[in-house]
């Protein structure tokens, strides 16, 4: 067995068995692998934005890594910025990315770089491996490095000698650490911020925004007053009727400060104690007052879940009823489309355990509170910020999902940075309808303009924030690379369409005219 097939063995006996690839010469061997050894789906990208970020979504939702295939440090490169915003979501990923033979690389020839520089920033784990005796053995230690709770990216560099030559047979994933739990210390000063009789606040993120924790959290609430918030963005949040709604930390500073500002206590479970986007000028960079003191209970990489039903046992707070959504969708609205309208029409449409990829930006500001009393679903964010992560997400929830409807929420500027994700979705069938918020410009942009006081915009700035002349034909574009799409100018139409979209099994696309 050559040494690309023992590593494809090793990842489907690991539980690895999706690969989502955009392969070139030095991973052919791999790629013909994959032919011998069943158990593996291979999903292409034909952009490795979309590869990265699918594999976030599969992560995210299968609670497990996809690999990938990528092709040399430029392949990586074009995936790092999805690589980036999964690393920030702490979702578990293998990356194989080949490499010149080993005994090529002193050439120098086109395509060499340091992918090991490339990768390390964005990965927790880095592994070149040096023969193909070795490449069953470092696959192994990838998956356990990825499957490390909460999540890690790990990164194998396969030359393609490594891959070619006499490998050996599967390797055995080495153990799995378990989540540490929190310290008795950090969980006393918890429980002394709670008992404090002062303005608390519980905030959440990671694995904490799952339905049992929330549940848990609710019963917290409720025995001690504290108020239940989670971090402006998150990975996965469940939510919906019969569930523990958790309202976020607004992205504005001054919403998030004004939210914040006669909180006391802040207890953190997973989360980051809550700081701005960026900084502006004569705003603060910090979101709490001066005086309010942060308990960290569990760091997002502790077991906040552990950490929650054990201040819940401290408290006797397991008596209490948990303060769950009672089934209250939103009238479906008639007229104008507004981005009032578009969330009612969103909220009373969305499906029983739709999974909703939200990439919205600002025409998405008013979906969370409409959807809150929706059928129960899971929320996924984008959580590093760098945008064209809406698509690939979307495609990759979908694949390790297929029982389930993906709605995926996008907005048009950042569409436009992994588009391609609609051709995976149509040659894999995926279940995915997608909004898609066409406003013609980096809308979010215009407001940060102003918010770090640039000064009014001239032509030519107003130029780097529009996205029209010409304007962009999504239904078009979704056309062309095999996706069914609409156009809606009236919420009537939009609420029409989007239902035929949920009717669909396959991708769907309503273009939605703001
Ligand atoms: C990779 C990357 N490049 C650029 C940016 C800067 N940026 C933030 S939001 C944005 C535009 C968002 O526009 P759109 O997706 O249309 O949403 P809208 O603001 O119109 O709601 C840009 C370019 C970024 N966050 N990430
Ligand atoms: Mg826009």
């Amino acid at each position: 067995m050559i040494g690309a097939e023992s590593l494809v063995r090793t990842l489907v006996a690991g539980g690895v068995n999706v690969c989502f690839t955009n392969p070139g010469t030095s991973e052919m061997h791999f790629v013909t692998a994959l032919d011998r050894v069943d158990g593996m789906r291979c999903v292409l990208g034909l952009f490795e934005g979309v590869v990265t970020g699918a594999a976030d979504g599969y992560g995210r939702m299968a609670d497990k890594p996809a690999s990938t295939l990528l092709h040399l440090g430029p392949g990586l490169a074009n995936g790092l910025a999805n690589l980036h915003n999964a690393n920030r979501a702490r979702t578990p990923m293998v990356n194989i990315v080949g490499d010149h033979a080993t005994y090529h690389r002193r050439y120098d020839a086109p395509l060499t770089s340091d992918i090991e520089g490339a990768a390390r920033p964005f990965s927790h784990w880095v592994k070149t491996s040096p023969d193909a005796q070795s490449v069953a053995r470092d696959g192994a230690e990838a998956i356990a490095a990825a499957s490390t709770p909460p999540g890690r990216i790990a990164t194998l560099i396969l030359p393609a000698d490594t891959a070619w030559n006499e490998g050996t047979a599967i390797a055995a994933v080495p153990s799995i650490p378990q989540r540490a739990k929190v310290a008795r210390e950090a969980l006393a000063e918890a429980l002394a911020a709670l008992r404090s009789k002062e303005p608390c606040v519980l905030l959440l993120s990671g694995k904490a925004l799952r339905e049992h924790p929330l549940n848990v959290a609710g019963k917290i609430a409720r025995a001690t007053g504290a108020k239940l918030l989670a971090q402006t963005s998150n990975a996965r949040i469940q939510r919906g009727a019969g569930r523990v709604s958790i309202d976020r930390i607004p992205y504005p500073v001054d919403q998030a400060v004004a939210l914040l500002k006669d909180v006391r206590h802040v207890v953190l479970i997973e989360a980051k104690a809550p700081v701005g986007f960026f900084a502006y000028p004569n705003k603060p960079s910090v979101m709490t007052p001066e005086g309010c003191r942060i308990h960290t209970l569990a760091t997002p990489l502790e077991d906040g879940v552990h950490a929650l039903e054990w201040l819940a046992d401290e408290l006797g707070a397991g008596g209490q009823t948990a303060p769950v959504e009672p089934l209250k969708k939103p009238e479906i609205p008639t007229g104008a489309i507004t981005l009032e309208s578009l969330a009612a029409a969103i909220g009373a449409l969305l499906p029983d355990q739709a999974i909703v990829a939200d990439e919205s930006i600002t025409s998405g500001r008013n979906l969370f509170g409409f959807t809150k009393g929706s059928a129960p679903h899971d929320w996924l964010q984008n959580m590093g910020g760098s945008i064209g992560l809406g698509l690939p997400m979307a495609t990759g929830a979908a694949v390790a999902c297929p029982d389930r409807k993906v709605v995926c929420l996008e907005s048009d500027g950042s569409g436009m940075y992994t588009l391609q994700a609609l051709w995976t979705q149509a040659r894999e069938k995926l279940d995915v309808t997608t909004v898609l918020f066409n406003n013609r410009v980096y809308n979010i942009l215009k407001g940060e303009l102003a918010n770090v006081g640039a000064g009014n915009p001239g032509r030519k700035a107003l130029d780097m924030l529009e996205i029209g002349r010409p304007d962009i034909d999504w239904c078009g574009l979704a056309n062309a690379m095999g996706v069914e799409a609409s156009r809606a100018t009236t919420i009537d139409e939009f609420v029409d369409q989007f239902r035929t979209g949920l009717k669909t099994k396959g991708p769907y696309l309503v273009e939605v005219m703001l």
